[in-house]
């Protein structure tokens, strides 16, 4: 029997974008909730790199949610995101590559340059699914962490703004591309239509996505946020679909 096991963050966007594509194939799988800051000691004997998602398939590692896609069609067929035609494949990885550098990225410091002020908040977001003592842990190492969160992405007044603008930037040009489609390749659900919505999520915060999420935000994100409504539509709309 072969087992999948994904080890993620829940909080995480790009985890989500593997969560999903598992769901949406219907397969068998359990996860394995890491606590920021100490991932790091698990991802590095599962692969090169630090981050999640990282995926153990009968002791074979996948490390990033692009490849996990990738390596999901090949070994599950059935329900493929990659769309058969080469040009439209070539064109989903296209938007997939710009939405996690555009988006993904960008997005992630936004939200953490205000929500990193929020102890509270956060730690609960981290704890979700975690050890029994993963609250108070964080809570001790939460300076500590919070510093080095700041200093490993970059983040600051300067790069939380600019990253709003390349959130912003990205929303107009996948609301022109959808003007008259209601998916961004082929005119079928593909890993573009996936990848751009997950990624978007934490704006809208579906149940899907497993979090316990917050009631409101805080301000400045809030309105800000509110003020991206419109925008968002279709992304809730391929949540409500597909997820
Ligand atoms: N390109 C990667 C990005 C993954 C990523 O940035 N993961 C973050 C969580 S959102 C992470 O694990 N950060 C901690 C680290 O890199 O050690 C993917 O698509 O999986």
């Amino acid at each position: 029997m072969s087992t999948l096991v994904l080890y993620q963050f829940p909080i995480s966007h790009f985890c989500e974008k593997a969560r999903w594509a598992l769901d949406y194939k219907g397969l068998d799988y359990s996860t394995k909730s890491l606590l920021p800051g100490l991932h790091v000691k698990t991802t590095k004997k599962l692969a090169a790199k630090s981050s999640v998602p990282v995926l153990i398939h009968d002791g074979r590692s996948i490390q990033g949610s692009g490849q996990i896609i990738t390596y999901l069609d090949e070994h599950f067929p059935d329900k493929k995101l990659t769309p058969v035609n080469s040009q439209e494949a070539q064109a989903a990885l296209e938007w997939e590559r710009y939405l996690d550098k555009e988006i993904g990225v960008p997005l992630r410091c936004y939200l953490y340059h205000t929500l990193l002020n929020h102890p509270n908040l956060v730690i609960g977001l981290f704890a979700k699914d975690g050890p029994f003592w993963a609250k108070p842990f964080l809570k001790l190492m939460y300076p500590k962490l919070s510093r080095t969160m700041r200093k490993l992405m970059n983040i600051n007044e300067a790069t939380a703004a600019k990253s709003r603008q390349t959130v912003l930037m990205a929303l107009e040009r996948l609301n022109d591309a959808l003007d008259e489609n209601k998916y961004l390749v082929g005119n079928r659900f593909s890993r573009a239509d996936l990848t751009a919505a997950a990624l978007l999520a934490p704006l809208f915060m579906p149940p899907q996505y497993g979090l316990d999420w917050p009631q409101t935000l805080p301000e400045p994100l809030q309105s800000e946020i509110k003020a991206m409504e419109p925008y968002l539509v279709w992304a809730k709309e391929i949540y409500q679909k597909h997820r």
